[in-house]
């Protein structure tokens, strides 16, 4: 698909904010639990409009190496001076990557960097983030992502208020002692035609696939990511002992990589995160490498607020992403959102954004009430 390319815009000053917002519940994964995100927003000032990025990392490098004090340190000191520094800080989001290649890794930081200067840039042209990335859809089906719970009969009584709230699709959290008997029970009180996957978040070892093989018969869409995200042969390993199909999540940092564990028969199925890829335009790359070879595609989530959780939707509404994601409400992570128009539930569909941008506005009264630090950047 070729989307067309706009002016670049005149950077003149970015803002670091830091912001605190409680999880309404704790959300714990085999690899900690959640129960309050310190976030990095990113806020560029361009030509008179401003544009916002979040970055999805967690307070600890628990998912991944990046964290958020990290974050902040790279941007400020190694991402922003390499990006005002470029061309008299006249900055097209399509070349932000580009700009700062040399910097290694670091992806989270620098998708929020190029998310702040896409949105300022479609907002000076009035274009949607929807438009840009070629969205086919106007609203997509929602799924949601439930945590390991301390007990069986938590579970069941948190899925089933998620399917009251008419999530179309549930993901089940797992770790080694918590996978077959809770997939068992949802199974059992919630019948065979619930869509429902399951999610390891690198749990298991390459001798699991025998046990990871017993969650067969219970005809899941997808095992995601059972394996350490460097052990790509091992997913091929395991993808051939075990009839459902892997998804792979970490692993996926870029096209390229999805490319290569594709070709190397690790998964059938690929999750997209835009903060794990370096950006929504990689993530847009992921997504076409996908569609090439035949694989389909979801949306990831990662706590975002309502500046991520709007910019998600215009991506799952490529038309590769024919899985449902896990693009939940906002009051599913939070009590209040920090933007006006927060993701609503509506028959089981969260609607795409259609104003410029990612479409929706800060509310700046309460993101000051919730903010804990801000540094400015100038050029
Ligand atoms: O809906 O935003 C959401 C959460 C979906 O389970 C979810 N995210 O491993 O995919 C994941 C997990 C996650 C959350 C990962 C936070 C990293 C940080």
């Amino acid at each position: 698909m070729v989307r067309e390319s706009i002016p670049p815009i005149r950077i003149d000053r970015i803002e670091l904010r830091r912001i605190s917002l409680p999880l309404v519940t704790p959300f714990r994964t085999s690899f900690g639990t959640e129960t309050a995100r310190d976030i990095l927003l990113v806020r560029v000032e361009a030509d008179g409009v401003e544009g916002w990025g979040e970055c999805v990392a967690g307070n600890e490098p628990l998912y991944s190496s990046e964290y958020v004090e990290a974050c902040q340190h790279v941007t400020a000191h190694h991402l922003i001076p390499r990006l005002l520094g470029h061309d008299h800080g006249l900055v097209d989001a399509d070349r932000v990557a580009e700009v700062l290649e040399p910097i290694k890794d670091h992806r989270m930081s620098k998708g929020a960097l190029e998310a702040a200067v896409l949105d300022a840039q479609l907002r000076q042209h009035g274009l949607s983030m929807a438009d840009r990335f070629g969205a086919v859809q106007n609203r997509v089906p929602s799924g949601v992502s439930v945590g390991i719970m301390d007990s069986i009969d938590q579970l069941v009584s948190a899925v089933g208020r998620y399917l009251d709230d008419g999530y179309v699709r549930i993901k089940l959290k797992i770790e080694p002692g918590w996978d077959l008997e809770p997939v068992a029970e949802i199974r059992r009180t919630f019948g065979d035609s619930v869509p429902l996957q399951v999610d390891a978040n690198t749990a298991y070892t390459r001798h699991d696939g025998p046990h990871l093989a017993r969650l067969d018969e219970f005809s899941l869409l997808l095992i995601e990511q059972p394996l350490p995200e460097d052990d790509v042969t091992g997913h091929a390993l395991i993808a051939r002992q075990v009839e459902t199909p892997v998804c792979l999540d970490e692993s996926i940092t870029s096209a390229a990589a999805a490319v290569d564990a594709i070709e190397r028969g690790a998964c059938s199925i690929v999750n997209i995160k835009a903060g794990r890829v370096g950006g929504y335009l990689e993530a847009i790359r992921v997504h076409d490498v996908c569609a090439e070879r035949g694989v389909p595609v979801w949306c990831g989530g990662m706590l975002e607020t309502g500046i991520g959780r709007a910019m998600n939707l215009a991506l799952a509404a490529l038309p590769n992403f024919t899985l449902t994601g896990d693009v939940s409400a906002s009051e599913r992570f939070w009590a209040r959102d920090i933007v006006d128009e927060p993701v609503r539930l509506q028959d089981g569909h969260v609607h795409v954004p259609t104003r410029p941008g990612s479409g929706v506005e800060v509310d700046r009264k309460f993101l000051d009430s919730v903010t804990t630090s801000t540094v400015e950047v100038g050029r």
